[in-house]
């Protein structure tokens, strides 16, 4: 069976998300974030790099949440939630499987980390800090950020879904960019993003993953 070490706000709820869409067995082993957000010393141990999710299931140990829903899609899916192979649609999905945490997250993270810096800064430099946080974000995260953003909506204008008629693993990777694009950065007049957050949060296996999971603060 899979175990799904989960850590509390974090990318793992994708894979709980997944493993509920498709009615596979899992075990949560859950994990909280310290007070820095960083997860705790016992993931280490799980894996090297000690981030969530990590999955085990018999003798394998898998991180990345990429490669996670790929490998739960191709052993228990029965090729639910994917299009057909070597489709354009598979290749759209392959395409965001690998831009949610390569190019979607960076800038996310990167928003996060510059917003947090000026309070954490030395009482005396702090409005240094803020003034160069802010020169930051206005000239190199911002316009990348709209570009992304952009770049979504577009991609959802079609069905709803990032690649095809259908929910596949492209929008179970991308919920977790969109959801904190959402709070981090907001989605202006852009309503294909809105909806789509609202289209996966109302979905049973979302509900369910939640409660195996526990609360999640983009939901
Ligand atoms: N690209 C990795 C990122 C893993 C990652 O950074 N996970 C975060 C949770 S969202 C984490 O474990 N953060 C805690 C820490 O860095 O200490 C993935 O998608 O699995």
């Amino acid at each position: 069976m899979i175990t799904v070490h989960h850590l509390n706000n974090s990318r793992s709820q994708r894979v709980l998300w997944l493993l509920e869409e498709l009615g596979v067995p899992y075990e949560v082993r859950r994990y909280e974030r310290s007070k820095s957000l960083a997860a705790p010393p016992e993931l280490k141990r799980v894996h090297p790099l000690g981030k969530s999710p990590v999955i085990t299931e018999g003798d394998l140990t898998l991180a990345e949440t990429g490669a996670i829903v790929s490998y739960i899609a191709e052993t228990h899916g029965g090729g639910r939630f994917q299009p057909e192979p070597d489709s354009a649609d598979w290749w759209r999905m392959q395409h965001f499987l690998h831009h949610a945490e390569g190019s979607a997250m960076p800038p996310l993270l990167m928003k996060l980390v510059f917003a947090r810096i000026p309070s954490q800064a030395p009482f005396v430099v702090r409005p240094l800090a803020k003034a160069l946080m802010k020169g930051v974000d206005t000239h190199f995260l911002a316009p990348r950020l709209a570009d992304l953003l952009d770049y979504w909506d577009a991609s959802l204008a079609g069905t709803g879904w990032f690649a095809g008629p259908q929910p596949t693993l492209a929008d179970v990777m991308m919920s977790f960019p969109l959801e904190a694009a959402g709070t981090r950065v907001g989605f202006g007049q852009r309503r294909h993003l809105p909806a789509f957050v609202e289209r996966i949060h109302a979905r049973p296996a979302f509900r369910a993953a939640l409660e195996r999971g526990g609360p999640y603060a983009y939901a």
